[in-house]
């Protein structure tokens, strides 16, 4: 392949790898709050974060002072930017990856330098202090490296090299079938026939152990690091002596091996979309566990609008029976008032009225005027149902607590039963406690007791002096009419003033002034007849305000009342609401997760192929 063709791959297979990461990293947000999923398939996940996260990953391993951080410093042209030493300067494993800025971070046994190196976009390195270290005080995580390692360099000093104990290592490198490269260091200090016997030795002795011709490449980092001036100038024939240069080929070339790099993004592919779809199938399969709090929940709001309206309807009937009772006043009130505008009374009254005329009843009104209307109004119990009224106003209160105590009591004992029925992991996740309140709030109706009682009072008021007065003046000018029609008809008997001829005439007339006469009599009932239509009216509208003050007040009470049912049940709804919410983000989360999982792996088998006019993609 052209190192062309090479750039556009690595740029593909950069760009594949991104999306890969970004997909597990998504993944992995939702996957450990799948219930049901295993913490194993979890680390998977994050096992396959780390695979998508490096792009290549090459560990050095070899005994202290090889030149591992010398050799890593070399390739990346920084003499410091990994501490060197004779003596084991550091037993910490480090991470080397690209990054736009320099800087590092530690998170226990590890510490990750990013560096901007273009090499390090192609590949991270993975610096680890001495073997011996290595394995006594880092097994597990030298063990994840290697698992995760897609080249092992064995680094030795060619003046030491194949010890006893390097070929125990080889060993051991050989067991996670990982691709092994020997890399002797310090080739400076040899004579370059030296260099060959070196090469020959280690080659056979490897050769037993990996079972095949192995790669055993001769270096110098400390010749690297000394063709690199500090000017920017490169001594080319040191940096070429160096063989550094050998290490980067090898980077690039694995680069270019499409089969490889795509079996590396399979990798983690593979794992994300098994444990996508076993999430996937877990959250489907909580749906009907779901449709099931549903359930609950719904019958919690039916019980609670039933719980309403029948509260309501405590409220409608006492409203019913006190405007039962205002009517029923009205009612015994009107009769008071017709009976004080009887006809029959009427003309009886008729002399008082002319009493009044000539001005003798004054003495008699204080006497009996005042009392017969309220005499009137107590002989037909007006105020009786009036005098009703606290007791079955004040019994709305206590019926509307005791049925919101009972209510929530019944609430209570179905959210308790429904919450024992959970299954154990989601039971955890219930906060707080289901119970009925402790304290009741009575305030609200409380507070209306002046104004029904203002209310009550005005509904007492007799507008005796009014009804007194309009009786008084219908007698009045009932008197005065029937005495001008009495007179006139005198005149007609007496005077004749139509002559004798016409006795028929006269006998008209005064037939037609004795009908008007009593016609005037039937003007007293009708004007009891409207004040007593006026009556009834006033004690509608006091009915009225006096239901309407206490709705008012008693629909604060259900408001509370709902409250409270509500409250006391609250752990259970708030776990229904939380559940629902993470189901339903869980999904969609998990379904966009398979489209992209989709996409991905299509634009995986259409790697590194060469595009409809022959370009590669
Ligand atoms: N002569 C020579 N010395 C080297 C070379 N590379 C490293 N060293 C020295 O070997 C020592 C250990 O190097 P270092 O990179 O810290 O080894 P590490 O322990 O494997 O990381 C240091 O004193 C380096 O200067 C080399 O190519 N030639
Ligand atoms: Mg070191």
């Amino acid at each position: 392949m052209t190192p062309d063709t090479n750039t556009k791959l690595a740029t593909e297979y950069e760009v594949i790898r991104r999306r890969e990461y970004e997909l597990i990293t998504d993944l992995l947000e939702i996957v450990p709050k799948i219930d049901g999923l295993g913490e194993e398939r979890v680390s998977q996940m994050r096992d396959a974060l780390f695979h998508a996260d490096h792009p290549y990953l090459i560990v050095l391993m070899g005994p202290y002072n090889a030149g591992k951080s010398s050799i890593i410093n070399a390739l990346l042209g920084t003499p410091d930017l990994l501490p060197v030493g004779p003596t084991p300067t550091t037993d910490r494993i480090t991470i080397l990856r690209y990054g736009e800025q320099s800087s590092r971070s530690r998170s226990g046994d590890v510490d990750t330098v990013f560096y901007p190196s273009p090499l390090l976009q192609k590949v991270s390195f993975v610096d680890t202090p001495g073997l011996e270290s290595v394995f006594r005080e880092h097994e597990e995580i030298t063990r994840r490296f290697l698992h995760r390692s897609d080249t092992v360099m064995l680094v030795m000093m060619a003046t030491q090299a194949m010890t006893q104990h390097n070929l125990d290592y080889i060993k051991i490198l050989k067991e996670y079938g990982k691709q092994v490269i020997l890399i002797l260091n310090q080739v400076d200090l040899l004579t370059p026939e030296e260099r060959e016997t070196v090469r020959q030795y280690v080659a056979d002795q490897a050769r037993g152990e990996l079972g095949k011709n192995p790669e055993v490449w001769l270096v110098s980092s400390r010749m690297a690091i000394e063709a690199r001036h500090a000017d920017g100038t490169v001594d080319e024939e040191k940096w070429a002596a160096s063989n550094i240069k050998q290490i980067e080929n090898y980077v690039d070339n694995q680069l270019g091996d499409v089969p490889r790099l795509r079996q590396k993004l399979q990798t983690p592919l593979n794992i994300a979309q098994s444990v996508h779809g076993e999430a996937l199938t877990l959250v489907r399969g909580s749906q009907s566990a779901l449709d099931h709090y549903q359930g609950i929940a719904q019958n919690v709001e039916q019980q609670l609008s039933v719980f309403r309206r029948e509260s309501e309807k405590v409220v409608t009937q006492t409203t019913d029976d006190i405007k039962a009772k205002f009517e029923q006043a009205g009612k015994n009130g009107g009769e008071a008032i017709r009976e004080q505008f009887q006809f029959s009374r009427a003309l009886g009254s008729i002399f008082r009225g002319l009493a009044e005329l000539v001005g003798l009843s004054s003495i008699a009104r204080s006497t009996v005027g005042g009392s017969y209307t309220r005499a009137a109004f107590e002989r037909h119990k007006v105020f009786e149902p009036i005098s009703e009224l606290p007791t079955t106003a004040d019994k709305l209160p206590a019926r509307l607590e005791g049925k919101d105590l009972q209510d929530t009591d019944d609430l209570v004992k179905y959210a308790r039963k429904e919450i024992d029925a959970l299954p154990a992991p989601i039971k955890t996740k219930v906060i707080g406690t289901i119970q009925s309140p402790t304290r009741y709030d009575r305030t609200a109706l409380q507070a209306i007791r002046t104004e029904l009682q203002t209310l009550e009072e005005e509904a007492r008021v007799v507008q005796t002096e009014k009804i007194e007065k309009a009786l008084r003046n219908s007698l009045l000018y009932l008197a005065a009419y029937e005495v001008i029609l009495l007179v006139f008809g005198i005149f007609i008997g007496l005077a004749n003033p139509f002559g004798t001829d016409s006795a028929s005439t006269e006998l008209i007339v005064i037939i037609v002034v004795l009908g008007l006469m009593l016609l005037g009599l039937a003007f007293l009932p009708l004007r009891g007849r409207q004040l007593e239509n006026e009556y009834s009216k006033r004690m509608q509208a006091l009915g009225d305000k006096y239901s309407e003050t206490l709705t008012r007040a008693a629909t604060k009470q259900i408001d509370y009342g709902m409250s409270l049912r509500r409250d006391s049940i609250a752990p259970l709804t708030r776990l229904i609401d939380a559940q629902t919410e993470i189901h339903t983000t869980q999904l969609k989360r998990l379904q966009a997760a398979g489209e992209t999982l989709v996409k991905i792996e299509a634009d995986l088998t259409a790697m590194g192929k060469p595009g409809l006019l022959g370009i590669l993609r």
